[in-house]
């Protein structure tokens, strides 16, 4: 049966990383790991990334920027999620639905109850089982963001990271709101060290014992 997580955030709260640590985890335990990123994870999702994260193509307008989001979850739920899901893989995903309550609707200012029947309708329904939120200051974040990119030498993504403090700190507040209202999502504090938040991460993890014989395929 398969297993559904994903890793909510704003820029540079470390979910690449724990996603790689987690990853690592589960195939010591034997499983079968699928790791993805949104947008991304499909021939169609890692040309409409390099539209969407490139600072340098044209203004995009935030209705024409949601439809993009939710065309490469689309593309990614029924193409790859689903089926490894039914494979009895897990599947941890680098962003997912939340990000674009939080961004496009917390962070653009884009009715939520919108966003929401947006998501739903590109994913099928599709929920995880537990998401993380890895929570930091804006300013935490995005300062370990910065030297990310600075240090990269692939293309430069760097459109939400030039966006002012007030949309980061929008961003955030929105996850935190919606962490209040799901209980599927876990907030676990990104300011420390990157393996003390691993700790925490697989200790919700363990302490969730129907993961064994849950499936969250609907
Ligand atoms: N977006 C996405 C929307 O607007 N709507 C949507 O629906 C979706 C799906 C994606 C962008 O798209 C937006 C949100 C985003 O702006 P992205 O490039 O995938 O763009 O950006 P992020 O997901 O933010 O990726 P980042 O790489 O910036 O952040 P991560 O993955 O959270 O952080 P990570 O692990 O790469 O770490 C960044 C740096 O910090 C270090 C790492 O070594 C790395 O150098 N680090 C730590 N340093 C100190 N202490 C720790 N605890 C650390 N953890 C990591």
């Amino acid at each position: 049966m398969g297993l559904f997580i994903t890793f909510e955030g704003i820029e540079g709260c470390g979910k690449t990383t724990q996603i790689d640590l987690l990853k690592k985890y589960f195939e010591a335990k034997g499983r079968d790991v699928l790791s993805l990123r949104e947008p991304g994870g499909t021939e169609l999702g890692e040309k409409v990334r390099g539209i969407l994260l490139n600072s340098s193509s044209e203004p995009i307008d935030a209705q024409a920027e949601l439809f993009l989001y939710e065309a490469c979850r689309a593309q990614l739920v029924s193409r790859i999620i689903r089926p490894a899901l039914s494979e009895g893989k897990v599947v941890i995903s680098d962003r997912f639905i939340d990000s674009t309550v939080a961004y496009q609707g917390y962070g653009r200012g884009l009715d939520i109850g919108s966003v929401s029947l947006m998501n739903a309708f590109a994913t099928g329904g599709l929920i995880p089982a537990v998401t993380f939120l890895l929570d930091c200051e804006p300013e935490v974040g995005l300062k370990r963001a910065w030297e990310r990119i600075d240090a990269s030498t692939g293309p430069r993504e760097d459109r939400f990271e030039k966006e002012n403090i007030i949309f980061h700190k929008k961003v955030r507040e929105g996850y935190l709101s919606l962490s209040r209202a799901e209980p599927r999502i876990r907030v676990v504090n990104a300011s420390g060290e990157i393996p003390s938040i691993h700790g925490e991460i697989c200790d919700i993890i363990n302490k969730m014992r129907e993961f064994d014989r849950k499936s969250d395929i609907k």
